[in-house]
């Protein structure tokens, strides 16, 4: 495909992806009671609802189910799981909003859902989010072998947890009362954790439903990690040089709190470089796959080069 032809298709794919996601967490996220559930507290799901529908780029989501479908995956199963990871996306962004946290009144647009809420009901939608999103990946309708499910929950739970996600957001916390200038090894290590880990486990459970093999496996997981560093890196340089509005979150509050970021460590324009050749880097490992890459590999370019 031609790049202007790649790019469009690239698009309608990501809104499509994003239109089943919201359609799916809708459903998941009804007053409707599962079995074994008692109640579901009306306030609550409307804050888990707040914190989860209606916005977001639902880029996790997409990177699984377009993996998955280069291999051949497709159907309500792939999107269960994208949805369980785009839960714990959603936690995270209500729980670091949090005063003890990042301390932001706008995410996605609007106010933050403590704002919207009150902090105890966002500190409970991000729990019951969490804890949802594995109900949903390890419940049957999700994938018909249960050995692939349990797989999918033990890699959502290392990507999610003390050694993915939690685990980074920590190692941020502690780099922001340091006084000593971070190292680029620890800035690189932190946000692999921190951002990387959740975008990886997209490309990685899609690899998974797919039945990719050990080589397939391996480019893609190649993919995921410099992709999700790209990510990273471009989140650094909006932050720098990004505006409030387009961001639809506050601009320039990296700088304001120390934080340990790649434009601190590197400077704004050797960012750029590492920006520009991790896109690179994300679409040289699926030279293996062929045309049935492309739409993977525009989303590297996407990430790298994103305004929001
Ligand atoms: C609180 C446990 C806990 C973890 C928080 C991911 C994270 C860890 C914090 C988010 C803070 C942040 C703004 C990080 C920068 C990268 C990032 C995750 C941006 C938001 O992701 P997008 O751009 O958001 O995919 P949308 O709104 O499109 O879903």
């Amino acid at each position: 495909m031609s790049g202007e032809v790649l790019r469009d298709a690239f698009s309608a794919r990501l809104v499509a992806v994003a239109d089943a996601t919201e359609h799916m967490l809708d459903r998941l996220l009804s007053p409707h009671l599962l079995p074994g559930e008692k109640d579901r507290p009306s306030r609550l799901l409307e804050a888990i609802r707040y914190g989860s529908l209606g916005g977001g780029k639902r880029l996790r989501p997409f990177l699984l189910v377009e993996t998955a479908r280069m291999l051949g995956a497709e159907g309500e199963g792939v999107l269960r799981a994208a949805c369980a990871l785009e839960m714990i996306h959603c936690y995270s962004l209500v729980h670091d909003d949090l005063p003890a946290m990042d301390n932001d009144d706008l995410r996605r647009g609007r106010p933050t859902c403590h704002k919207a809420f009150d902090e105890a009901c966002a500190i409970l939608a991000g729990d019951a989010l969490l804890t949802y999103a594995f109900d949903v990946i390890a419940d049957t309708p999700t994938h018909p072998d249960p050995a692939v499910r349990a797989d999918l929950t033990v890699m959502l739970a290392r990507a999610s947890g003390l050694g993915g996600m939690v685990g980074g957001q920590a190692l941020d916390l502690e780099a922001e009362s340091r006084k000593e200038p971070h190292s680029r090894e620890f800035v690189m290590l932190m946000q692999s954790m921190k951002t990387g880990a959740l975008l990886l486990n997209a490309v990685e459970a899609g690899a998974r439903i797919g039945g990719a093999d050990a080589k397939q496996r391996e480019a893609l997981s190649r993919y995921g990690a410099a992709l999700g560093a790209a990510f990273q890196v471009a989140d650094d340089i909006l932050d720098a040089e990004g505006d409030t509005a387009a961001l639809g979150k506050r601009a320039g509050k990296d700088a304001d709190r120390n934080k340990a970021t790649l434009v601190a460590v590197l400077g704004i324009d050797e960012a750029r470089k590492r920006r520009d050749a991790l896109a690179r880097e994300a679409i040289e490992a699926l030279a293996g796959f062929g045309d049935k890459a492309e739409i993977l590999a525009e989303a590297a370019r996407f990430t790298a080069m994103r305004k929001s």
